[in-house]
């Protein structure tokens, strides 16, 4: 079937019991046994729920993968992925990702012994020349937070299972509707589902699906283990978000095209960064592996008649309207940010220098709103930060 089908039935029957259509919220921690050990597949909440086993179906099927695994957060599903490794391995990282993300490696595991190395995915060759015998996890997020840089996916993955090492993609930006990195050699995927797959700024939660039965099985393990498991609660509402992401995000990246070429071609900026620009770097390895460029944008404006670029960013965000000034991204609603003060401030200031996250970048977070009005709000806050 088709993702437009999956999103909206994938895992999902009426209930057996009332006919209810839509999935029962089971907020039972604990479920009745006939005798010890004798139960109808359900036991206790953090190693299984009935609304989160259905959330867990959908979610992978989306994927095409086998088996989808729900978390409290983007970051519990990070982490719980790097339980995986044993003190010792090696994990090699795209340079540009989530802040949080490179703080789990940085702040967490690197204390117990497990080291990783951060290298630009969209240059093959550092990549395998940055692999070492230790290696034992490629992690790639593509088109990378903030600065969209976009990696092959296929060629990556396929360095990471040449050399032994698991592939694991963050797929947060681009959503399965965009692309889908099992089918092109990934382990493992892993979302924040607090973006896009929920779509509505209400949920923090995670995934990671897979085909590998044996990952599944470790990550089942670890899951009920750790315990990072997400709400009955949460998880219904991260269904409901999934029956209309295709929808949603079409019409993201439709209203994110029409405003990169407005920006590109407006005399306050400097620069933007678009997958869906033809002079963005990786423009070739986009229109191959991504139907559509996505959602999100980052930008330098031009230095207004006082101050630093920074300080006319801080202004320029300070006259929106309709955007608001938020972390975060994926809901309906268009965010706009400051990476180097908001989501990756806790990346070292010469680690974001040497990426290009100055302290003037801009990233927005289409929404799903009128783009006329989206191009009208940017357009009198450009007018009155000047
Ligand atoms: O916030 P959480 O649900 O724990 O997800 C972490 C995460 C993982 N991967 C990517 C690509 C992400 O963007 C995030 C979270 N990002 C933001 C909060 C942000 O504003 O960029």
């Amino acid at each position: 079937m088709k993702l437009e089908t999956l999103v909206i039935h994938a895992g999902q029957h009426p209930d057996p019991v009332s006919g209810a259509v839509m999935t029962p919220i089971v907020l039972s921690s604990t479920f009745a046994q006939a005798g010890p050990g004798h139960h109808k597949g359900y036991d206790y909440s953090r190693s299984g729920n009935p609304t989160r086993n259905t959330l867990e179906a959908c979610g992978a099927a989306l994927e095409g993968a086998a088996h989808g695994l729900a978390f409290a957060s983007g970051c519990a599903a990070t982490t719980t992925v790097l339980h995986t490794l044993r003190p010792g391995d090696h994990v090699l990282c795209s340079d540009d990702v989530y802040g949080g993300t490179f703080r789990i490696l940085d702040k967490v595991m690197k204390p117990m012994g497990i080291t990783a190395t951060f290298v630009d995915m969209s240059d093959l060759a550092r990549t395998a020349a940055a692999l070492r015998p230790e290696t034992k996890l490629v992690w790639l997020e593509t088109p990378s937070n903030p600065m969209l840089k976009v990696a092959d996916i296929e060629a990556v993955c396929a360095l990471a299972t040449k050399h032994g090492a698991v592939s694991v993609v963050d797929n947060t930006f681009a959503t399965p509707v965009i692309q889908r990195p099992l089918a092109l050699g990934a382990t493992a995927v892993v979302h924040s589902s607090t973006k896009y797959l929920n779509g509505h700024s209400d949920v923090v939660g995670g995934f990671v699906m897979t085909r590998d039965a044996a990952f599944a099985e470790r990550l089942r393990f670890l899951q009920n283990a750790i315990g990072a498991v997400p709400s009955p609660f949460d998880c219904y509402l991260v269904l409901r978000g999934l029956k209309t992401l295709h929808v949603r995000v079409e019409r993201h990246a439709q209203n994110a095209a029409k405003i990169a070429t407005w920006l590109r071609d407006h005399r306050d900026v400097a620069r933007v960064y678009y997958p869906g620009l033809t002079d963005h770097p990786q423009y070739a390895i986009a229109k191959k592996q991504m139907a559509l460029p996505g959602g999100m944008i980052s930008f330098v404006l031009r230095g207004g008649a006082t101050g630093t670029v920074a300080e006319r960013s801080q202004r320029f965000l300070s006259k929106l309207a309709v955007f608001t000034c938020a972390e975060s991204l994926g809901g309906v609603e268009s965010l706009i940010e400051l990476p180097a003060v908001m989501t990756h401030a806790s990346v070292p200031a010469e680690t974001r220098a040497a990426l290009g996250i100055d302290d003037g970048l801009i990233r927005i977070s289409v929404g799903i709103e009128s783009v006329d009005d989206l191009i009208a709000d940017l357009a009198q806050a450009f007018d009155a930060s000047r």
